[in-house]
């Protein structure tokens, strides 16, 4: 077999991408490899975009949205999750488990009791402190900051030369109660396809989901673009529909069939993780702005 395998994720994340790459070379196949990868990040409190220590929504309560997708097409999803730590575990779950694709808030938290998944308080010190801070102001801002986007898309080739993906985040800081992002979206946050490739998401959610982001990218690299063409080719398709406007971020990341990566965002500042046997790299990607 040709293709070897690679991990890539959103952001710099050392150890997501570093467990993923390790279930990888001891022979486990790429969805157990997205999901022992994003789980790092949903365990690490410090990063407070996913998982435990993910900051809440305006009423204080942390919703968590995840989802993963398999070779096959399968997929799973979870949307405005309260109390548990590991979404994207409950959201393979919910493909595996379940005639269904989506499992939503109660419902989602509900089965994942059933599947034997603990109740936990998401908030910390850290993010409750930061909360009763926005609470003196409660301007609600769409604006994805330093502070504002660590949200995990993770693409794995195992050694099959099979793809799969997972992604997972706490949404949009101080959000509306309710609101779902792009991230559990199958082909908004996330989309693969076997035959061709996989793409991801972070940023404002509601722009990749305008676009269905994930997917175009997954198709455009099936119509022949490079992932990098591909990516690319996707932000600009937002920034036609926002022309002039500067105010948000987004960042694509895509790998094809043959392990070839590439990212592109709207500001400068987003970066992909990438291991492979070629080592561990950390990709600076360009931008639609300077
Ligand atoms: C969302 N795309 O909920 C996510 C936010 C994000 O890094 O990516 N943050 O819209």
């Amino acid at each position: 077999n040709p293709i070897k395998p690679i991990v890539v994720c959103t952001w710099n994340f050392f150890n997501a991408s570093e467990k993923a790459w390790e279930v990888l070379k001891s022979g486990g196949n790429a969805l157990d490899a997205v999901e022992q990868g994003v789980r790092v990040e949903e365990a690490d409190e410090t990063n407070e975009t996913v998982g435990k220590g993910g900051r809440p929504d305006r009423d204080g309560n942390v919703t968590l949205d995840a989802c993963i997708m398999d070779k096959d097409g399968n997929c799973g999803s979870v949307v405005c999750m309260e109390n548990i730590v590991h979404p994207v575990s409950v959201a393979r779950k919910v493909m595996e488990e379940t005639p269904h694709i989506i499992l939503a808030g109660k419902g989602a938290e509900k089965f994942a009791y059933e599947q034997g998944f603990k109740k936990e308080d998401l908030l910390t010190e850290s993010t409750r402190k930061q909360y009763e801070e926005w609470l003196k102001t409660s301007k609600y801002e769409t604006t994805i900051n330093i502070e504002n986007h660590d949200t995990i898309g993770m693409l794995a080739i195992d050694d099959n030369g099979d793809i799969a993906g997972a992604c997972t985040t706490s949404g949009m800081a101080y959000k509306v109660a309710g609101r779902v992002g792009d991230s559990p979206i199958i082909g908004a946050g996330l989309f693969i396809d076997n035959e061709v490739g996989g793409a991801t998401a972070t940023g404002v959610g509601e722009e990749v989901i305008r676009t269905v982001g994930s997917f175009l990218i997954v198709e455009l690299m099936r119509q022949g673009k490079s992932p990098q063409e591909a990516c690319e080719e996707g932000v600009k398709r937002i920034m036609k529909k926002n022309e002039g406007r500067k105010d948000f971020q987004i960042g694509f990341l895509a790998i094809n069939k043959n392990g070839e990566t590439g990212g592109y965002c709207v500001h400068p500042g987003f970066t992909y993780r990438e291991y492979s046997d070629n080592g561990h790299h950390n990709r600076e990607v360009i931008s639609f702005y300077e």
